[in-house]
């Protein structure tokens, strides 16, 4: 593989064969991240990307969109399959232009819009004043339970009535729970508002079936494509038939030009993946996954957000420990456990520092690691905050990692050098 690439520019081959290996040698538990498969990859590294192709299929601005146009018709075609939605925009560079279009769709700026805190497992396009969403909106930001750190719907209720907003974004990268979508979309609307789901996180587990849906109950959903999903990275928009015509008008032109062909006809591959029934079984892995990792850490003196998770993700409250999540963060991956520091609810840190960790599954459980391996991994993680950070225990589990990662190999073909 690669061998062109070593030749023309041996620097960046370089860089990318170390990143191969780190994805290869460490515990990925960054729960957004995945590993897509060679038919992806392949699909992405093809002379699509050559192709400019404003406009939709069977409506371009350039001529010579004939096969392009069949890529992109499959993604569609498939992502509403998929996903049980009227229409999809395939089309999105990532889940912020997704989002960004969606807000464009369905409300002019100024207007009030509610989402969730960034702080207690939001995103920073649900509100957050450094985003365009908390430039030009009115944000009311709503946030989780004090006591149970869970979302309240009565809470919810409360807030929504009394903000009145014309725009609730539900959805979040740091929540462990599921999310209601019926009863959220019932209040959402109910109060007059618009709906929007940002699913992101758990397009995969909403794909299957295997998390409440929220594409009957909202108005448009937004989603990444590279997360549960396992596809290109990427952004994708469902919605409702009556707002077709302004979604797309809103991805292209109001959002951008031409459309990425080659990461199209990617997510028409990953789409194709998540059809075939081994996705349900891979879904149902990262849950079982998820919940092990739940089971041992509570067995040990390890605080959960939120008392444990419904999904694919978990949230640690290191503080517990005595211990910040940015020195958590960089103790892990002295052991070769890659996770990310985040805010908790009602955190004393700041964003840099913050008192918690996510982790989750999907990685681990696309590299074939199932519950046995969980619970060993699960157990190290708290070896090490429990140690308060130790470099004995942190060494020790190091080399149990190197070994444990050479029984799961990961772009095995990537990894060998050009001239086997
Ligand atoms: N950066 C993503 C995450 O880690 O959840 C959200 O966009």
């Amino acid at each position: 593989m690669l061998e062109h690439l070593r030749t023309v520019d041996p620097e960046i081959h370089n860089a990318i064969l170390l990143e191969i290996n780190r994805q290869h040698q460490k515990l990925e538990l960054i729960a957004s991240e995945n590993f897509t498969s060679d038919a992806v990859l392949e699909a992405m590294g093809t002379p699509l990307t050559n192709k400019y192709a404003e406009g939709y299929p069977g409506k371009r601005y350039y001529g010579g969109c004939e096969y392009v146009d069949i890529a992109e018709q499959l993604a569609i075609d498939r992502a509403k399959q998929l996903f049980r939605a009227d229409h999809a925009n395939v089309q999105p560079h990532s889940g912020s232009q997704a989002n960004m279009a969606a807000y464009h769709a369905l409300i002019k700026p100024g207007v009030k819009v509610m989402g969730l805190d960034l702080s207690q497992g939001g995103h920073l396009t649900h509100g957050s004043p450094v985003n365009f969403s908390g430039n030009l909106y009115e944000i009311h930001s709503y946030g989780v339970n004090r006591e149970t750190e869970q979302i309240d719907l009565d809470e919810f209720r409360a807030l929504v009535e009394k903000v009145r907003p014309e725009l609730v974004i539900l959805g979040a990268s740091a929540y462990p729970r599921s999310l209601d979508f019926k009863a959220l979309g019932e209040i959402i609307h109910a109060a007059g508002a618009k709906a929007l789901a940002d699913i992101a996180h758990i397009a995969g587990l909403v794909a299957v079936g295997l998390h409440p849906d929220p594409v009957p109950h909202m108005d448009v959903v937004t989603s990444t494509t590279h997360k549960t999903l396992r596809g290109p990275r990427g952004g994708l928009i469902l919605c409702k038939e009556e707002h077709k015509k302004s979604v797309d008008k809103q991805m292209f032109p109001g959002h951008q030009g031409g459309p990425l062909m080659h990461v199209i006809a990617a997510k028409a591959v990953a789409f194709q993946e998540a059809l075939h029934p081994e996705f349900k079984h891979y879904q149902r892995r990262i849950l079982d996954n998820a919940k092990v990792m739940e089971n041992t850490l509570k067995a040990r003196n390890i605080r959960l957000i939120a008392g444990g998770t419904d999904t694919h993700l978990l949230l640690i409250d290191v503080s517990h420990n005595g211990l910040t999540g940015k020195e958590a963060e960089k103790a892990l991956d002295r052991a070769n456990i890659t996770v990310n520091k985040n805010m908790i609810p009602f955190d004393k840190e700041k964003p840099f520092v913050t008192s918690g960790i996510r982790i989750g599954t999907p990685a681990l459980s696309s590299r074939g690691m199932r519950t046995e391996e969980m619970k060993t991994i699960a157990g190290w993680i708290a070896d090490i905050l429990e140690s308060k950070l130790e470099e004995s225990v942190i060494e020790s589990v190091k080399k149990q990692i190197l070994e444990l990662v050479e029984a799961f190999p990961l772009y095995a073909n990537w990894r060998k050098p050009a001239s086997v």
